[in-house]
């Protein structure tokens, strides 16, 4: 009788961007990140090992998924690298918003297959070890290993990262609004975009240059509570992301219509002294991150845009864990 395991985790929004890799073979990132992961957005993921199944599945959603079988089994072969006895498997994941949309869902869906995996196999690795098997899966996945404001560090040995909560979420509880502007599936992943953008675009080598600058002003805006500094940071963050993608060949724009009324509304509220910020990934969505007490207000405020087909809210959540074990 097969044993089922399941976890879950939350996506993570980059308030410092990860974009473009140092290492494609190990998917090592260019530039470290900052990150804060969610709550109430979720991926739950079961895993049975069974012996005497022919072959390892995967579903999402319900759906068999091919490509997603195959990165699932590299997951599964990182794991046996460290000495996992794994049979076959059977995956599968349910998400609760929408799947690849920039609503980053193979950071959560990695996050919870770790957690899944190293509990079913009894491997019992250590937090940052997950993180950093997460992150050969999918370099943002590594970051939902952990709740609260997250940072994904480069420089460690090797080819490994270090991943760590640099503040925990009920220390400053941010909320998140997120606009949801066209809910199919974008047209250019994210790997394929970061490779397209690291051999096209002629900013590439600045963006990576002035990585550090916004990941140590996010640091200390962080550390320092200080919101406004926060804002600054990472909307500078975002719209440098985004321009080095639009400077590729042929250029990646991620956004419509919808997505730059949403950024002008956001800048329009915080004029008028409403605290928040804007920051959009790789999709057309737009995240706005709030101060306690202004999500109301923002909430009101991008329902009205036209376009804006869903309101999705979010608190600061916790890390990647195990839910059920029978
Ligand atoms: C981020 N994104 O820092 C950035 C901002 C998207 C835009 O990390 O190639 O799906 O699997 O390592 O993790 C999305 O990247 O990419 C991402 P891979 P992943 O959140």
């Amino acid at each position: 009788m097969p044993v089922r395991t399941t976890a879950i985790a939350h996506p993570n929004i980059a308030l410092v961007k990860y974009w473009g890799k140092a290492d494609p073979q190990h998917n090592v990132p260019a530039v470290g990140s900052i990150s804060i992961t969610l709550d109430t957005l979720t991926t739950s993921t079961s895993i049975d090992f069974d012996s005497s199944s022919d072959g390892d599945r995967f579903s999402l959603n319900g759906q068999p998924d091919a490509k997603g079988l195959d990165r699932v089994r590299h997951c599964l072969e990182l794991f046996r690298r460290r000495g996992a006895e794994i049979p076959h498997a059977t995956v599968e994941s349910e998400n609760n918003f929408p799947t690849a949309a920039g609503l980053a869902s193979s950071a959560s869906g990695f996050a919870a297959l770790v957690v899944a995996v190293d509990q079913a196999a009894g491997t019992n690795l250590d937090r940052a070890d997950l993180a950093d098997l997460a992150r050969r899966c999918s370099g943002s996945a590594a970051r939902s290993l952990f709740g609260g404001f997250v940072e994904l560090e480069l420089g460690g040995d090797g080819d490994r990262t270090e991943t760590r909560t640099i503040l925990q979420a009920n220390l400053w509880p941010l909320e998140v609004v997120i606009a949801v502007t066209a809910a199919g599936p974008k047209t250019v992943g994210s790997t394929e975009g970061m490779t397209l953008t690291e051999r096209t675009s002629p900013y590439y080598r600045s963006w990576v240059e002035t990585s550090e600058i916004d990941l140590a002003g996010a640091r200390a805006a962080i550390a320092g509570l200080d919101f406004a500094a926060l804002a600054e940071v990472s909307e500078q963050s975002c719209l440098k992301m985004h321009a080095v993608a639009l400077a590729a060949r042929p250029g990646l724009l991620y956004w419509n219509g919808t997505t730059v009324d949403c950024v002008h509304q956001i800048r329009d509220l915080r004029r008028q002294g409403v605290a928040v910020f804007f920051t959009i990934d790789a999709g057309p969505q737009v995240k706005a991150i709030c101060e306690p007490g202004a999500a109301d207000r923002v909430r009101q405020a991008l329902g009205q845009i036209p376009g804006v087909v869903e309101l999705l809210s979010c608190g600061l959540g916790d890390g990647a864990r195990v839910v059920v074990d029978s």
